[in-house]
């Protein structure tokens, strides 16, 4: 097997680099990122090389930390144990114990034996560091134990990412028959996903059954099921921590890998460093545009806010028109229906050729020297001119009913209706204002002294005309009051309504 410790392209960081991402993260207000590039610019000079142990628990990490150390450092056993991170290095044996924020303190100091009895007790403790002769490790290899995790423990997956940030070189050590399990995979993704060396170790390899599956199949099937999860690795292992001497077991494998690991640290802790940072840039930019669309959805829910306040002022603006157009529209249905009148008067035709004619015969029968016959009384041409009175009367009457009266009553009619409700009340105005051409009207201005010439009937029509149009126009005007009347009274509820819609 060979293990390739670094590819070509995994470049390591720049210090003054990572300096420059820190004062960002100090500029962006993000004080844990900027005090985990404080953390990362120290161990990128410090020298060390960190090797974590992850992976689901009861997998065997502990067991398998405590087999590289050749002594029992680590607590092990069938139900989960591991509840924090623990680091191991090489030196005057000693725990160090980094108590809980609620056990505040200084960490406790004390022996490995101690340590043991801490853990049974199953007192808090938020991180261990341990020391104890480990050659394999020399002066500059560390190993990382971290608690097992599962779906359901987001928490230790928290502290287990946390503790990566240090971690240069990542064990993902599994159980044998969990290999393929969701879970399984899943973490094992994400740990690719941070970029660091990935090495995957198929422990207690001793429950593998040859007469079941042939160990090459078995592995093709891991194989296939890593890479349809698209996780990179660097290595795959099989150990056996049961039975050290399996004919699967790798051991010496791994043995010599940490080794060959360490020492060639320098660009592997490099390149560590930077993929920590990347890390720590790439959820910080994540962070910042959560930030930014919780940002944008309270700025959209403001801008609906505005627009809702825009609404509003439309909608008071309305209100405002609407107010107005009310206050206006009796004024408005007053002018409109004297201004069609008008209209309708001045093209309406009283006095066509007929009608001339007949005031032609009246007006000469009111010449005075007017007589019918020769030898007949006085009472035949008082007849006489009575009859041609009436015969004028009846068709200028005819006429003017035609052209204005019915013309007019259709007009105040239609004009009611389009405002408010049409009654019989309405028929009875119209009765009493809407004028009658009386006798009066055609009789009234005749002059007998006259002569009557063309120009005289055609001046006289003229004037019966324009007398007869303006007590219609009078009418108008009183008929139009009348509906105004009653319009502002029914525009002043409206009025109101609209006031109190303004204040709502
Ligand atoms: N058959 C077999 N059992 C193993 C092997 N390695 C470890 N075990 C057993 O698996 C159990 C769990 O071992 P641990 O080392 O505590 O596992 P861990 O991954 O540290 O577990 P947590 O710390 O709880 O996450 C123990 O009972 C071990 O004896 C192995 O190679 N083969
Ligand atoms: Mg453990």
């Amino acid at each position: 097997m060979t293990l390739k410790l670094i590819a070509e392209h995994e470049i390591g960081y720049n210090v003054s680099e990572l300096a420059q991402v820190r004062d960002r993260f100090l500029e962006w207000n993000d004080e844990s990122s900027f005090t985990l590039a404080e953390d990362l610019i120290r161990k990128g000079t410090g020298g060390e090389l960190t090797l974590a142990f992850c992976g689901h628990f009861s997998a065997g990490k502990s067991s398998m930390i405590n087999a590289l150390c050749g002594k029992k450092v680590l607590p092990s056993g069938p139900v989960p144990t591991s509840a924090n991170v623990v680091t191991i290095r090489s030196g005057e044996p000693r725990a160090l114990i980094h108590r809980s924020a609620a056990d505040s303190g200084e960490p406790l100091t004390v022996t490995i034996d101690e340590l043991a009895e801490y853990c049974k007790e199953g007192r808090e403790y938020s991180a261990i560091e341990v020391w104890d002769n480990v050659p394999l490790l020399g002066e500059a290899g560390v190993l990382m134990d971290t608690p097992g995790v599962d779906s359901t423990d987001d928490g230790h997956r928290l502290a287990t990412h946390s503790a990566l940030h240090m971690a240069d070189i990542v064990f993902y050590v599994m159980d044998y028959n969990h290999v393929q399990s969701e879970s399984n995979l899943m973490f094992a993704k994400s740990l690719s996903d941070w970029g660091k060396p990935l090495y995957l170790i198929v422990n207690q390899i001793d429950k593998h059954r040859d007469d079941e599956l042939t160990l090459a199949s078995y592995l093709n099937d891991v194989k296939k099921a890593f890479a349809q999860w698209k996780i990179t690795y660097k290595g795959l292992l099989c150990t056996s921590l049961k039975v050290q001497d399996h004919p699967y077991n790798q051991w010496e494998t791994l043995k010599s890998l940490i080794g060959e690991l360490i020492s060639h640290r320098e660009p592997l802790l490099q390149y560590s460093v930077s993929c920590s940072i990347r890390h720590a840039a790439d959820q910080h930019v994540e962070a910042y545009t959560r930030s930014h669309q919780e940002e944008k959805e309270r700025l959209l829910e403001e801008m609906g806010g505005e627009k809702a306040a825009a609404a509003l002022k439309a909608r008071l603006q309305e209100l405002e028109d609407q107010k107005l157009a009310e206050e206006l529209l009796p004024e408005v249905v007053r002018s409109e229906l004297r201004k069609e009148a008008d209209t309708l008067l001045a093209n309406a035709n009283l006095t066509p050729a007929d009608v001339r004619d007949l005031s032609l015969s009246f007006l000469e029968s009111r010449k005075s020297g007017f007589k019918v016959g020769f030898l007949f009384s006085g009472g035949k041409t008082e007849e006489e001119r009575r009859r041609r009175l009436e015969a004028f009367h009846h068709r200028l009457k005819e006429q003017t009913t035609a052209q204005i009266d019915w013309h007019l009553r259709t007009l105040f009619r239609k004009s009611v209706e389009q405002h408010t409700e049409w009654s019989a009340n309405w028929e009875s105005l119209m009765d009493a204002e809407l004028p009658t051409v009386q006798e009066d009207m055609i009789t009234r201005t005749v002059n007998p002294e006259a002569t009557v010439s063309g120009e005289y009937v055609l001046n006289y029509n003229r004037e019966l005309a324009e007398e007869i149009k303006g007590s219609y126009r009078r009418a108008v005007l009183a008929l139009a009051d009348r509906l105004m009347a009653v319009l502002t009274d029914a525009s002043a509820v409206r009025l109101l309504e609209l006031e109190r819609q303004g204040a709502e």
